[in-house]
């Protein structure tokens, strides 16, 4: 190639390209950018064109000439696709714009859905705990064996684990057995190996609502329940702070001041002492009123953490204690809005539901004047 002639193929690959920058420039469409994309870069396009007259050069040009075009056909892609995305994006947020939705316009009262009572009373629960300065805690639904049992003093063979009418999962690992969670508890277990591996310290103060599961289903057990649990960790922690805790907490939830409350002596493999608390209240043709009366009635049940499941978890039993305590959510839901039978809360009935009525930008249910 002459001098002249090199110098006119490279005035041309320049036209091409600021041509080529001048309608990427201007194009204002994904539409418009396709187009010109296909007229550089496509089969026939002018800048592939340019590549295909390589194979006519003398040897010695193909080199110089084949980088250059290769060059520009790299600067245009780049420059085709940075534009591609800006209109993309700017199609999409005009898209977005049109389409706004204000979610906080409340929806025709009719078409309107409610809480769920056990939605509602966990809701209620951790609201009152949350003031006494309990955090929520959570952990997955399947549990390896560990943590279910061993971990809470209940070891293999132990009766307490037949008494649990556990879910057994199928698992390939043999060395590791998998349950559906019988309790809450290994929430538990899980915050305090955490406080272990990162070196936190006690105080721990959580409580852990969620799913549980019992081989068990008649008039009052369903296989699927839930249960609140508490946790406090400190070095000072006594069975009297547990039980102001837990007056606290019957007399806020029950919405009756000075509620009846009493311990009575139990046995739960991971506490020790245990108790069971039962709450005054009168009887009447099947009728419970809670708060009157001479009659007592179980609620939940607690202890001191037994000195295994501290040690077990990490936690030198001679330098902190914990209390813990236990609930189940169902059964408070039926003694404090009077429902008489488990399985409406799981049979989807909307009448139910919408009997409750709780509204989903309703606070929390308590009567006491906090
Ligand atoms: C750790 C240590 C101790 C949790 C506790 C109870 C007592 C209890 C029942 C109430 C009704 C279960 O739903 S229910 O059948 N629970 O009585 N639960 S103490 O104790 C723990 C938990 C975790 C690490």
């Amino acid at each position: 190639m002459t001098q002249a002639a090199e110098k006119s193929e490279t005035l041309s690959l320049e036209q091409l390209t600021q041509n080529a920058e001048a309608e990427i420039s201007s194009a204002n469409t994904v539409d418009a950018i396709e187009a010109i994309r296909v007229n550089y870069l496509g089969k026939s396009g002018s800048i592939t064109s340019q590549l295909k007259t390589l194979g006519t050069l003398p040897a010695e040009e193909r080199k110089t000439f084949g980088a250059k075009v290769n060059e520009i056909k790299n600067a245009v892609t780049d420059l085709i696709s940075a534009k591609k995305e800006q209109l993309e994006s700017a199609a999409l947020n005009v898209k977005l714009a049109k389409e706004y939705i204000d979610v906080t316009i409340p929806t025709a009262t009719e078409k309107q859905g409610s809480i769920h009572p056990i939605s509602q009373v966990i809701e209620e629960i951790t609201e009152i705990f949350a003031r006494l300065g309990f955090t929520v805690a959570e952990g997955p639904e399947i549990e390896d064996d560990h943590r279910n049992f061993t971990a809470l003093n209940i070891p293999e063979n132990h009766p307490a684990r037949q008494m649990h009418d556990t879910f057994y999962i199928k698992s390939d690992d043999k060395d590791k057995k998998y349950v559906l969670r019988t309790h809450t508890s290994p929430v538990q277990i899980r915050t305090m190996e955490e406080y272990k591996k990162t070196g936190k310290l006690p105080p721990i103060k959580i409580i852990a609502p969620g799913r549980t599961f019992r081989c068990d289903s008649d008039q009052t057990h369903s296989p699927m329940f839930h249960q609140v649990e508490g946790l406090y960790i400190d070095k000072e922690v006594n069975m009297g702070m547990l039980k102001g805790c837990l007056q606290e907490f019957v007399e806020t939830f029950f919405g009756v001041e000075n509620l009846n409350m009493r311990f009575r002596a139990s046995f739960f493999p991971f506490t020790e002492p245990s108790a069971e608390v039962d709450i005054g209240c009168s009887r009447k043709n099947g009728q419970i009123k809670i708060g009157e009366g001479t009659d007592w009635l179980e609620v939940l049940g607690c202890g001191m953490v037994h000195p295994n499941v501290l040690k077990m978890a990490g936690i030198d039993p001679t330098e902190y204690r914990g209390f813990a305590f236990g609930m189940g959510i169902e059964r408070l839901a039926m003694l404090k809005y009077g429902i008489n039978d488990l399985r409406q809360f799981f049979e989807s009935d909307s009448r139910f539901l919408k009997h409750y009525s709780f509204g989903s930008i309703d606070i929390p249910k308590l009567s006491s004047g906090w």
